[in-house]
């Protein structure tokens, strides 16, 4: 990018999409409805504290229309926004117990967790969309739940927005990873950050006040990230509880965010199809890695929509060195 020049979201999927020769644009146009969806929630978001003060009534606004929690908004927003393009044959998000079926003759299938941070909606604390794409598995039809429990290494495409204090859109397509800002005066995404690489690591994020639950791997690896035993790193600590603002941070300034396994609940909180695998290929994408611990991330196959999984996710070697404590501490009590 020239100094200067501005590169809308637009502008860029078209860019990426020259590469291919064979592309039919179909792809684009999906990105691009996703990018528009997000600007509806990203507006919502916006005005969400305006509720009460611009004087909605109850459970209705001024239009006599029912006022939707902004999760729910956001669910359905990106469902009308995607349902009747053709482009997806089957959607599934975190929000819908089963997959949403969609269009028979879509290529592709939508992943996502429309509004992510939901301890976080009601306080003015950042939160956010996260998206993942696959190609079909199915021959034909509308889509089925065989598409959606795709490994994370097979993403065509994944992304989130942070709604924070401006909205911040960051995708990948496999080559490399792009962010751009919403400029809210002229309603576009434009291309801030080409190529992200994430530094050296600076900040761990994780909820500490777990920390007697976790098994005596994760004990001693929180331990030494906070800078206990040899080879200790300097870091310091940051802890937002939405997992698309902390990794952000974490992308841009360097880092690890982990949501671990507990003694009596091992599988974490975090959804492997939402939030670990779309996060995972951004992570890779840029240079980290993501792991449960004992396993890449990107190569589990799902075998249920809202599967959970540990996640340690961020710089590559300290994404390492929580394996490591974890193979040496847990393994060898449980095998
Ligand atoms: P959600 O999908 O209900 O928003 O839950 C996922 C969120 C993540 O964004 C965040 O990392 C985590 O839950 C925070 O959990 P906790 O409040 O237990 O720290
Ligand atoms: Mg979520």
């Amino acid at each position: 990018m020239q100094r200067g020049e501005l590169v809308t979201i637009e502008q860029h999927i078209l860019a990426l999409q020259s590469l291919h020769p064979g592309a039919t644009g179909e792809f684009t146009s999906l990105l691009y409805d996703i990018a528009l969806a997000t600007k509806v929630i990203a507006r919502e978001v916006n005005r969400a504290g305006l509720g009460n003060i611009l004087g909605w009534a109850g459970l209705e606004n001024i239009q006599g229309e029912a006022v939707r929690k902004l999760d729910v908004l956001a669910n359905e927003t990106i469902i009308r926004m995607n349902e009747p393009t053709g482009r997806v044959c089957v959607m599934a998000s975190e929000e819908a117990e089963e997959v949403i079926p969609a269009h028979p003759r879509g290529k592709y299938v939508l992943i996502f967790d429309p509004l992510d941070g939901s301890s976080n909606i009601d306080y003015n604390v950042s939160i956010g969309t996260i998206f993942a794409i696959y190609r079909r598995k199915s021959l034909s039809g509308v889509g089925i739940l065989a598409d959606c429990l795709q490994p994370g290494k097979d993403l065509l495409a994944a992304g989130y927005v942070v709604y924070g204090s401006s909205t911040m859109l960051v995708y990948s397509t496999g080559s490399g990873v792009f962010g751009f800002t919403l400029d809210p005066s002229v309603g576009e995404f434009l291309l801030s950050h080409s190529q992200v690489q994430m530094p050296a690591p600076q900040y761990y994020s994780v909820n500490h006040a777990n920390l007697r639950r976790w098994t005596r791997g994760v004990q001693e690896y929180v331990r030494w990230l906070r800078g206990d035993g040899e080879g200790a790193p300097k870091l310091s600590e940051r802890y937002i509880g939405s997992m698309v603002a902390d990794f952000h941070r974490n992308l841009l300034a360097g880092g690890v965010f982990l949501y671990p396994g507990e003694v009596n609940k091992p599988q974490g909180k975090l959804r492997l199809l939402y939030e670990a695998a779309p996060l995972g290929f951004l992570a890779q994408q840029a240079g980290g890695r993501a792991s449960t611990g004992l396993q890449d991330i990107l190569s589990i196959t799902p075998t249920s929509l809202h599967q959970r999984v540990p996640v340690f996710i961020g710089d590559r070697e300290l994404v390492a060195t929580a394996e490591a404590m974890i193979r040496q501490h847990d393994l060898a009590r449980t095998s």
